[in-house]
């Protein structure tokens, strides 16, 4: 079958360069060339528009408003305060002025304008910090449980995610001739054994969990990593392949998928069987159709067992049998906690990811303020929240006044477990992909879940809702105990049974429903639940007992 337009492009983009520079120049329209919008992701970039300016955009026959949005890469999602100031001074100058959290551990930036993407990059660069591969056909942002150096093992753990990042980052220097003006190097320099010229041929994305935490929704990776711990010591790690959560509403062929165990590797092994799993997908991913490129697919069509042992055969090292491991915890812990060290750290309930200044809680003033005393770090979750980290026992209560003058402890403490714990992807106005809302809705539906929740006394059930603007599956909806995927503006398939700890997927119980439905539904399933559960039965749990998807 003949390669799809995307392959041919990354072939012919000398080294992810394509007609970048050229497109930057040209000023004529907000946008970039239609190949550059495939070699921007790679660089960390997106080309959008404001959806909800195209009807009066299209009025006055002007183009649509075009503008970019760039993801940081952030291995294991870690900004110092000095970072974290840049970052909310390029945000500032630069974009809509709000930073959004990823489900990836990192930050988006929205609304840069074409003239203003060299300088945000140029900022961003000057605080050690870069958007390099965080899109594209390559590995994403690798991600790892966040709880701060809650043992000894979480440091050593962390590293791994700086290290696959490192290993599995593409070599060209386009990235900095084209953003930051620096000087070609000859090409041998740049030769590229894993990627080559045709990279990977989709999006693969790594996760690392450190049990009992599953923040990083391990499963739903191309490979979810989980540290095996014995004797309060590192022994290796087991390694599943093949996670991911995108579908095609009407599509039976895709699906999501959670990933399959491979088995154990030590911990010097680690680095190599990945790199193997990599080239394994690079070299029999199915580059005909994108819709079929993920790992998942070549999993699932070569056969698991085929699989596993073309990685086996390919870094000459052996899965043993999968080593003994329990996560019990996906959701955040919010609030003061220390850490084995004595220090402590804050988890801030930041809704959907906005970090934004508004009426009830400006965030942005409190962590840029929280950064200027230089007493703490940030970290950011797979849920879309921030840690405060790495706080000293003397600078705890001048960080905690930070945090309530601003209204940021109140937002925390004041949340129900059940707004806590949502998720939702960023959708409109700016995703091209969006067929509903999302970000902009859930909070407003979630007051109407509490109601019913508090109506039949479950209060502080911490029922996992999750939900996105199409089945692309970004808020990770297919692995919730509630998902919402959207499939028209107002309209959302409702999926029911996920477990709440991102080890079994839900399934569909209604399609393309509006808001008076879904809540007409949830009242009926959670009024039967709170009559029939089991003593501590989740609802995802109950669900499925029942039968009732
Ligand atoms: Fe995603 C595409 C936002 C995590 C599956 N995702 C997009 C784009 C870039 C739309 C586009 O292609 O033009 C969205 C940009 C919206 C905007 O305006 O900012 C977008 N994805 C996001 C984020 C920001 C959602 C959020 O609100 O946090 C997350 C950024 C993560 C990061 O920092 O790297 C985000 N996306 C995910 C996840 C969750 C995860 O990785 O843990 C998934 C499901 C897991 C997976 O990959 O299978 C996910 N995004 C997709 C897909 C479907 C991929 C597939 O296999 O079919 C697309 C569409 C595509 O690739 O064609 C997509
Ligand atoms: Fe956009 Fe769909 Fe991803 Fe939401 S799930 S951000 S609507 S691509």
């Amino acid at each position: 079958m003949a390669e799809t337009a995307a392959e041919k492009i990354k072939k012919e983009s000398k080294g992810l360069r394509g007609t970048l520079k050229e497109s930057l120049l040209d000023e004529h329209t907000g946008q970039i060339r239609e190949s550059d919008q495939l070699l921007i992701k790679f660089h960390g970039m997106y080309m959008q528009d404001d959806r909800d300016r195209r009807e009066e955009r299209a009025e006055k026959k002007l183009e649509r408003l075009y503008s970019y949005m760039i993801r940081l890469r952030l291995p294991g999602g870690l900004l110092s305060a000095k970072q974290w100031m840049a970052l909310h001074e390029v945000t500032d100058a630069y974009t809509t002025g709000v930073i959004k959290i990823t489900t990836r551990q990192t930050v988006q930036l929205h609304g840069i304008l074409k003239h203003s993407i060299k300088p945000t990059i140029k900022d961003f660069d000057t605080a050690k910090l870069d958007s390099i591969a965080a899109c594209g056909d390559v590995n994403r942002n690798v991600v790892v449980s966040a709880h701060p150096r809650f043992s000894p093992i979480h440091e050593e753990v962390f590293s791994y995610a700086g290290k696959i990042s490192a290993l599995l980052l593409p070599k060209t220097n386009a990235y900095y001739e084209i953003w930051l003006d620096k000087e070609k190097i000859s090409p041998d320099l740049e030769k590229d054994e894993l990627y080559q010229d045709r990279y990977f041929p989709r999006k693969f994305k790594i996760a690392i969990a450190i049990p009992p935490y599953n923040d990083v929704d391990v499963f739903t990776n191309d490979i979810g990593i989980i540290a095996i711990i014995e004797n309060n010591k590192l022994i290796g790690f087991n390694v599943s392949a093949g996670g991911g959560m995108g579908t095609t509403h009407g599509n039976a062929a895709t699906y999501p998928r959670l990933a399959t165990m491979l088995g154990f590797v030590a911990k010097d092994d680690l680095l190599k069987v990945v790199y193997e799993i990599a080239t394994t997908q690079r070299d029999f991913g199915d580059r005909a159709d994108r819709k079929f490129a993920r790992l998942k697919y070549t999993v699932d069509r070569i056969g698991i067992d085929v699989f596993k042992k073309e990685v086996e055969t390919r870094s000459g090292i052996l899965f043993q049998a999968e080593k003994k491991y329990e996560l019990t915890i996906r959701n955040d812990e919010f609030g003061w906690h220390k850490n084995h060290e004595g220090l402590f750290y804050y988890t801030v309930f930041v809704e959907t990811g906005r970090v934004y200044d508004g009426e009830k809680v400006q965030f942005k003033k409190a962590f840029y303020e929280i950064a200027k005393t230089g007493k703490a770090q940030f970290r950011f979750t797979c849920n879309q929240n921030i840690i405060i980290s790495d706080i000293k026992p003397e600078d705890k209560n001048e960080i905690e006044a930070i945090l309530q003058q601003y209204g940021v402890a109140n937002v925390t403490q004041s949340a129900s477990p059940v707004r806590r714990d949502a998720v939702a992807c960023v959708a409109l106005n700016t995703c091209p992909l969006a067929l509903a809302e999302a970000q902009r809705y859930l909070p407003s539906l979630i007051d109407k879940i509490e109601i019913i929740l508090g109506n039949y006394n479950l209060n502080n059930e911490a029922v996992s809702v999750r939900m996105t603007g199409c089945p692309n599956g970004c808020g990770r909806p297919f692995a919730a105990e509630i998902g919402f995927v959207g499939t028209a503006l107002g309209r959302y398939n409702l999926l029911l049974g996920g477990d709440r700890l991102g080890k079994r997927l839900n399934k569909l119980y209604k399609e393309n429903i509006d808001e008076p439905e879904i809540l007409s539904n949830l009242d009926t399933l959670l009024k039967d639940f709170s009559i029939n559960k089991n003593l501590s039965e989740s609802f995802g749990d109950y669900v499925l007992r029942k039968k009732i998807v």
